[in-house]
């Protein structure tokens, strides 16, 4: 097996069903990865540990689910050299307005490349994470290229009923 590349960490075991979506993607283009539930209020001494090594363990980019007051990308972030990219997930009370809000509103010197919220998010995390692999990967990058190609025909030959 070989180490992973990319960490997901999502907030709760509840955002897995969200978070699922980046972990099948990851597993559509054969890209080694890991997944944990690491809180940044509940865990936090295990989220900061978990940003100080990753970079010596090999990952390359980090993925941070929370829903809520999101803070956990950024809290990352702040930790680690490694790019980070936020999934803000759809929360019950605000429908995730506040999981975008206090995912993307990073102050100016640790970013955090923040996606939509929900499930479009967590894929499109996924496939923002291959991009910038691809750039040093030409396999990768290769696959990447047919998945755009076939959606692109699938958008072609979508038919419509009535
Ligand atoms: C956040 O609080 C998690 O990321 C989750 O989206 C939200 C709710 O967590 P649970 O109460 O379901 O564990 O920390």
């Amino acid at each position: 097996m070989q180490a992973p590349i990319v960490g997901i960490i999502m907030g709760s075991a509840s955002d897995w069903d969200t978070m699922r979506e980046t972990h099948n993607v990851l597993e559509e283009f054969g890209v080694p990865h890991e997944y944990r539930v690491l809180s940044a209020h509940r865990a936090p001494r295990a989220v900061t540990e978990y940003a100080e090594s990753a970079e010596q363990r090999g990952l390359k980019v980090i993925i941070g689910a929370a829903g809520g007051a999101a803070h956990l990308a950024g809290v990352l972030a702040a930790q680690t050299l490694l790019p980070v990219l936020g999934v803000p997930i759809e929360s019950q009370a605000l429908k995730g307005m506040d999981s975008l809000l206090s995912t993307v509103q990073m102050p100016g010197g640790i970013p955090v490349g923040t996606l939509a919220i929900g499930k479009a998010g967590a894929k499109n995390a996924a496939l923002l994470a291959i991009a910038m692999l691809a750039t040093t990967d030409p396999a990768l990058r290769e696959k990447l290229l047919v998945y755009r190609e076939k959606q692109t025909q699938a958008v072609l030959d979508a038919k419509l009923e009535g």
